[in-house]
């Protein structure tokens, strides 16, 4: 009889030690982890601006899949406060890391303390943040917006003679921004404006953000064709908004493409579709595939490895014939 008692004593007592030994660890991570173990993520993305947001938000999904995470995904409508809200219930649920793409540069300092504060690990993926201080985040994964901006520059200066569209010897660029401050806008203004130093016949005569969307470029591109007068090329800092301007330049009894010359950046399908068919002569990829390489890189740092500082995204560049052969198999 001792004996049993003892053993149904030590059993009990073993077996509650372990219950609570699981529950503390499953209370501690539940949370996070849902208690199946799976990594948890919050994103928090920029909104639905564009076709490029489209596919890097359906190639964090699937990745987020693919590599047996549980993702807390959400959708800020371009909204800065939106992007901190969330930020701040990832941190409150207790996620394991948190990615976002800041919609602007600045104004992150505050969210991103509470998230080191709490140990929670954040990754900049898209988009930079201007905080000095790189503790705030782990690594940033995303294009090079001032490549992208010279490469359209240059494509242009060695373009320069078939781009003077009106003959007059300037080549009079109007510029379709994308969101106010948000770092592409800024660093693809600031990539262009230097690669057409070279050639002082080029000049931006009119500037004004279209906010990275179809209807924005569109517009802005209506009030240009009022105001601006020997307009021969449209620099529009994305495909929407160079599609937009197209719809413009097209209601205004104009060829895009050939009465006036078009640049974008991103080569998403529709923008590829619109360079095979001429109406666009040049564009700058910026690939939102970062999916993956995110995961990747959000399992390194929760495995306690170092990451890379900064992680530059592959990317190319487009012609009318390289889009028409291309076109076929693009991803997205
Ligand atoms: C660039 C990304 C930009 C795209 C736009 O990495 O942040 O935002 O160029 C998108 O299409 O809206
Ligand atoms: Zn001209």
């Amino acid at each position: 009889m001792w004996r049993k008692i003892v053993v149904k004593k030590t059993l009990t007592a073993a077996s509650a030690l372990l219950v609570g030994v699981t529950a503390l660890a499953g209370c501690g991570d539940s949370d996070a982890s849902g208690g199946d173990g799976k990594i948890v993520m919050g994103f928090a993305q920029v909104g639905a601006e564009s076709g490029w947001r489209t596919a890097n938000t359906e190639s964090i999904k699937q990745s987020a899949e693919d590599a047996g995470f549980e993702l807390k995904f959400s959708d800020a409508q371009g909204k800065q406060e939106n992007q901190i809200k969330a930020i701040r219930s990832f941190i409150q649920q207790k996620v394991d890391v948190i990615a976002f793409s800041p919609v602007v540069e600045t104004g992150w300092d505050a969210v991103l303390q509470e998230a080191k504060r709490a140990g929670i690990p954040v990754i900049l993926t898209d988009r930079a943040v201007d905080s000095e201080d790189t503790s705030l985040y782990e690594t940033f994964l995303g294009s090079d917006f001032v490549l992208e901006g010279e490469k359209a520059g240059e494509w242009l200066v060695e373009n320069a003679a078939e781009s003077d569209v009106d003959g007059d010897g300037d080549i009079n660029v109007v510029q379709l921004e994308g969101t106010t401050g948000a770092a592409p806008a800024i660093d693809r203004a600031e990539g262009f404006a230097s690669a057409i130093e070279a050639d002082p016949s080029i000049e931006v005569t009119a500037s004004q953000t279209g906010d990275f969307t179809r209807d924005g470029g569109k517009q802005v591109m209506e009030s240009f064709l009022n105001s601006e007068d020997g307009i021969d090329v449209v620099f529009a800092h994305n495909d929407d908004m160079g599609l937009g301007a197209i719809e413009a330049i097209e209601a205004a009894g104009l060829e895009p493409g050939v009465d006036v010359k078009i640049i974008t950046v991103d080569a998403v399908r529709d923008g590829m579709a619109a360079l095979a068919e001429g109406k666009i002569n040049f564009i700058v990829e910026c690939n939102p595939l970062l999916g993956d390489q995110l995961m990747d890189l959000a399992e390194q740092v929760l495995d306690g490895e170092e990451v890379p500082e900064r992680v530059v995204t592959e990317e190319t560049t487009f012609t009318q014939e390289q889009a028409a052969e291309v076109l076929p198999d693009r991803k997205y």
